[in-house]
């Protein structure tokens, strides 16, 4: 009785470590199996963090720290830069010449008979980046002998935006409060506890090549560039600064009025430039190597140049002036609208192509990939491609506003290059977006991409387990935009669950994990807005379908019946020329493809065109029924996606897997929700049956009117 017990015990110990909460996000280092002799030394400078990050995690591997060496032996590591002489004396300068200050060269070398490995680069960042590397292969178990990486960055600025309130709360956030704000605090503090979340956050940047961070929500607070925060971010500052991570700050057009005190933020007033002038100089006397300013101005109301009748650019400039002696960027956002436009997809196109040549050359415009706003799918911002002499960076949402927030499961990784890889055919074939937003097509100094951050103090940093891997996902692509989602997800999975159990991570649950996450965003198109269709989300928060959505003295462009145009005929919003001729705003053949129905996209159909309920599709069903089997396999999907998990369990930690399956139960849920909700309604206007052989509603359409969530934006 008594040896059950102690075995019994033993059990939950042993199981109980191999519990966890995902706070370690891909850096599970004390997970990795290593071979402790796989190198018999270093040579390196020890209080550089480069090394110092190698150490970190080679002792959380269970090794003992490297030995320093002075001089080249079997199997040592080496990891410098070109200034150093054991580095000089491989002759691999010539390389180091072509790598950029980001870069760097892995090499495994023999020295006489010596094998080596080496990580050079031309400064500290390119080793540090070299190291993760180096420790990511460990990771996956593809650490050689015979290793020839040289790697540059796609991107020279790779930033995250983070949406976070200076009282804590998180704009559209669904993983706790801010972890650079606290929550309902007066004034600014400073914990060790702080430190220590802002230092693991900026290794996990790193470690994924990310270099910059706006702190704070682009509906800024002017008080932000208050001395008192400014003290805040310069200790943040202080943390990013070893892990190559520059900070940025969103500021609002009218701080000098708001903050300053001026009669006016007119971008032309001499008062005015000269209060930027004097606060940018506070700002690098504090922090020497501050990135620069995110803008949103004229903007969903936040206050802006054309309230000076001044345009983007006279404001842009007006800042891009101030920092230039810095060396400082403004990041100016093209997400523009207003009620009285036809079609909200073609505003900032028009706002901005008049602009074209105008901005400084440390502006780079702000661009969401889609013209309306973060939808599941969105044909790709017209303003790439037809901007030629303004520097573009592309803005992708990392936290899922409109894909299910905290609770689906969805890997944004295929979305993301669907858009990056899109052919904007603006220079003839070929010219995709990623070529554009890294200055291969139109001269670009300047070449950025952002995300807007799903980071906030949940224990697995944000909410959802697999949200993880998007945040992993962006900082890969921006790092490398012709990596594919397949290499992500693969490093992403081996990093995030090898050896959470005894069991280990089996070849089949890992292929199947793959799977899942590989079909995850078209699963999520396909039950919330399939074919094209955009914007049917409920009001304020987003969460959930509410097509039918109707809010007394709301603007038109906020609800959903603007954008899916459903009547008697059809359903969708033409855009083609004989409609609202968003179409004109594209290159050819582009423009004339998606113009004509028949050769536009079907997964674009009801994003270009109003489709006849009855239009024959390429599989020969009717646009009704194409809908109905498009929401129902989107539902079957998800269900599938359940059996899997279920079946990783063996390979998977206690924790984190029955926390992954809860979610997916709310994710099935949902996705019948949508089906139900999007079906029932546009059939009041069809009036036509829902396939028979289709899993029938399980809700009633007054019903589902009926709901209202009340969830608390943390806004
Ligand atoms: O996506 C919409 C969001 C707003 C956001 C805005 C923007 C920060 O609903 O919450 O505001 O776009 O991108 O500025």
């Amino acid at each position: 009785m008594k040896k059950n017990i102690t075995l019994l015990f033993a059990l939950i110990i042993s199981l109980s470590a191999f519990s966890e909460d995902g706070s370690r996000l891909w850096l599970r280092y004390s997970a990795v199996n290593v071979n402790k002799n796989l190198f018999s030394g270093i040579i390196g400078n020890p209080a550089s963090t480069p090394c110092k990050e190698f150490d970190y995690a080679w002792k959380s591997m269970g090794n003992m720290s490297l030995t320093q060496q002075k001089n080249i032996t079997d199997k040592i590591l080496v990891i410098g830069t070109g200034k150093d002489n054991f580095i000089q004396s491989l002759k691999i300068s010539k390389e180091l010449k072509l790598i950029g200050t980001e870069g760097y060269l892995i090499r495994s070398l023999k020295v006489k008979d010596d094998s080596i490995t080496v990580i050079a680069a031309n400064t500290d960042a390119g080793l540090l980046y070299g190291v993760y590397h180096l420790l990511r292969l460990i990771q996956v178990n593809q650490f050689t002998s015979s290793l020839d990486i040289k790697e540059k960055p796609s991107y020279s600025v790779r930033i995250l935006n983070h949406w976070d309130n200076l009282n804590g709360s998180v704009e559209r956030g669904y993983a706790g409060h801010s972890i650079f704000w606290r929550y309902e605090e007066e004034h600014p503090t400073i914990t060790n506890k702080d430190v220590t979340l802002w230092t693991e956050y900026a290794r996990a940047n790193a470690s994924i090549g990310i270099n910059g961070t706006a702190l704070n929500n682009v509906n800024a607070m002017p008080k932000v560039l208050s001395g008192e925060y400014l003290q805040k971010v310069k200790a943040i500052a202080g943390v990013m600064r070893p892990y190559g991570i520059k900070v940025y700050l969103s500021i609002n057009f009218s701080s000098p009025t708001a903050l300053g005190g001026l009669k006016t933020s007119d971008p032309l007033n001499k008062d005015v430039v000269k209060w930027w002038n004097a606060k940018t100089k506070e700002i690098y006397q504090l922090i020497p190597d501050f990135g620069g300013f995110l803008v949103k101005a004229n903007s969903e109301g936040l206050p802006g140049p054309q309230d000076f009748g001044r345009t983007h650019a006279d404001g842009a400039n007006m800042l891009a002036d101030a920092l230039k002696p810095y060396g400082g960027i403004v990041m100016w956002r093209a997400f523009v609208y207003n009620p009285d436009e036809k079609d909200r997809a073609k505003q900032a196109y028009k706002e901005f192509l008049p602009l074209d040549g105008q901005f400084r050359d440390n502006v780079i415009v702000q661009v969401k990939n889609g013209p309306i706003d973060f939808q599941p799918r969105e044909a790709f911002s017209p303003l790439f491609g037809a901007m030629k002499k303004t520097a573009l960076m592309p803005e992708l949402q990392i936290t899922q506003e409109y894909l299910g927030q905290g609770n689906h499961l969805v890997f944004l990784s295929t979305m993301w290059k669907e858009f990056l890889d899109t052919d904007t055919h603006a220079q003839g074939n070929g010219t995709t977006i990623a070529k554009l937003s890294t200055g291969q097509v139109y001269p670009q100094k300047l070449t950025a991409i952002a995300g807007v951050a799903n980071i906030g103090d949940d224990a697995n940093w944000c909410g959802h387990h697999f949200a993880q891997a998007n945040w992993y996902a962006f900082g890969r692509l921006a790092w490398n935009n012709e990596l594919t989602s397949e290499e992500i997800a693969n490093e992403w999975i081996t990093m995030t669950f090898n050896n959470s159990t005894p069991a280990s991570l089996s070849n089949d649950c890992h292929t199947q994990i793959e799977k899942v996450m590989l079909l995850s965003r078209e699963a999520v198109v396909n039950y919330m807005m399939p074919l094209g269709l955009h914007h049917l989300f409920a009001w304020g928060h987003h969460y959930g379908p509410e097509p039918w959505c109707a809010v007394p003295g709301a603007r038109p462009d906020w609800l959903p019946s603007y954008y899916h145009k459903a009547d008697s005929v059809g359903l969708g919003f033409d855009r083609s020329a004989s409609g609202s001729n968003a179409v004109s705003q594209y290159a050819q053949p582009v423009k004339e493809q998606y113009d004509d129905l028949t050769k536009c996209p079907e997964n674009l159909i009801l994003w270009f065109h109003h489709v006849p309920w009855d239009y024959p599709m390429k599989n020969g069903r009717t646009l009704w029924e194409e809908l109905c089997y498009t929401y129902d396999s989107g539902v079957m999907q998800i269900r599938d996606f359940q059996k899997i998990w279920d079946r990783t369990e063996p390979c998977i930690d206690a924790q984190r897997f029955s926390e992954i399956q809860s979610k997916l139960r709310i994710q099935v849920r949902d996705a019948v929700w949508w089906k139900d909700a999007c079906l029932l309604y546009f059939q009041t206007y069809s009036k036509r049956q829902i396939p028979y052989d289709i899993e029938r509603p399980v809700h009633d359409l007054d019903d589902l009117k009926k709901i209202k969530l009340d969830l608390k934006q943390h806004n």
